[in-house]
């Protein structure tokens, strides 16, 4: 089997290109073309998986990397993910997030409509929630220029598999976490900067609402449900959650006590932080992903606290002790 995954330079992708190598896949990866090409998440794997340069912005060379991966399954992960700088690059989001799924759907069409289409679709897309918690039929209400653009690469999913008979499926999947999560994000930052103030690199974490609460679930267990939903005999769309939601509070709140500090201590409410609109309360129903594709999380969301400030703890005692 081969796979093309579109992102596999993110957390996701990492996870995924992993899992896949595990199952014998030759798999194919597209990075952008950047100055300084690190791809730090792939260190471990890189002389197993071929990376072909191409870019959602640019319909030919997503044709391209079809052609030389001729791929039977094709994930597509990558986006511009970070919910805050799409109230900054609204038009940029749009490209990426929303239109680079066309792009990607129509390089398929066109050059392996065969082949089963994988699309990230993301718990964003509840935003202001009509519905708790919410499963596949709940209606959608984005609360930012990310989860309208998200909601655009649902709906252009489904269509492209009502109108052309593609097997493509979108996946809604809830927060996920791990040691690879980008730092901006809270429960990265919160167990980076857990970890900055045990070691004395840092004396203050500031955050925004502390009162969000959000489904955390662990990422190698939700690109497992990746996988699943393209072994299904028919294409359907998935909620991938834990069912248990809790606020950023509570997660600052285990991680400082995981190294025997108390958040109060240190936590510094920011108005930076904060979100021209907010969502919040994200609490997924993954019934029907549990029935269909016997899909259930393994790591729970104490554990995988743990890990993620154990690893960045070991991260940087390992800097602090090769100064
Ligand atoms: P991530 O770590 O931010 O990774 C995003 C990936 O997209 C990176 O590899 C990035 O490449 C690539 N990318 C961005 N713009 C691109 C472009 N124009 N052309 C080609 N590649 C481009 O995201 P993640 O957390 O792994 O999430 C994976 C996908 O799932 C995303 O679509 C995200 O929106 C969605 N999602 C995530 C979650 C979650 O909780 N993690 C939940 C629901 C849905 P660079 O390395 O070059 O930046
Ligand atoms: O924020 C609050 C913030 O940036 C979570 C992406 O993967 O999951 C992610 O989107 C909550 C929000 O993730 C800070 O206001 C408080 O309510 O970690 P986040 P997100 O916005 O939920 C979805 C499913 C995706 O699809 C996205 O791609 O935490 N919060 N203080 C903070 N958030 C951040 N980033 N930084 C703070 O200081």
């Amino acid at each position: 089997m081969r796979a093309l995954i579109t992102g596999v330079s993110g957390q996701d992708g990492s996870y995924l290109a992993e899992l896949l190598l595990s199952k014998g896949y030759e798999v194919f990866g597209i990075v952008r073309r950047s100055s300084s090409e690190t791809h730090e998440r792939l260190t471990h794997i890189r002389d197993k998986i071929e990376l072909i340069h191409a870019d959602l912005l640019d319909q030919v060379s997503l044709s391209q990397a079809l052609k030389r991966a001729r791929p039977d399954e094709v994930y597509n992960l990558a986006a511009q993910s970070f919910v805050p700088t799409s109230w900054t690059q609204p038009v940029l989001t749009a490209e990426f997030t929303a239109v680079g799924v066309s792009r990607m759907l129509e390089a398929v069409r066109d050059v392996a409509p065969n082949a089963k289409f994988y699309q990230a679709s993301s718990s964003e897309m509840f935003g202001k929630v009509l519905e708790t918690p919410q499963r596949e039929n709940t209606p959608f209400y984005p609360r930012s220029p990310y989860g309208v653009a998200k909601v655009y690469g649902h709906f252009i999913t489904v269509n492209y598999r009502e109108s052309y008979n593609l097997f493509a499926v979108s996946g809604i999947l809830f927060n996920h976490e791990s040691p690879r999560r980008g730092f901006e994000f809270v429960t990265r930052k919160i167990t980076d900067g857990v970890a900055r103030i045990k070691l004395g690199l840092a004396k203050e974490l500031r955050l925004g609402n502390l009162d969000a609460k959000r489904d955390w679930g662990f990422a190698g267990d939700y690109v497992r449900a990746m996988w699943m939903m393209l072994q299904q005999p028919k294409p359907d769309d998935y909620v991938i959650a834990t069912g248990v939601a809790h606020t950023v509070r509570e997660f600052a709140d285990k991680a400082f006590q995981s190294v025997g500090l108390k958040y109060q201590d240190f936590v510094v409410s920011d108005p930076a932080f904060y979100r021209p609109a907010e969502v919040d309360l994200l609490l997924g129903d993954a019934t029907k992903a549990q029935k269909n594709l016997g899909w259930k999380p393994e790591v729970s969301f104490d554990q995988m606290i743990q890990i993620m400030v154990e690893a960045d703890v070991r991260r940087l005692q390992d800097t602090v002790n090769r100064r």
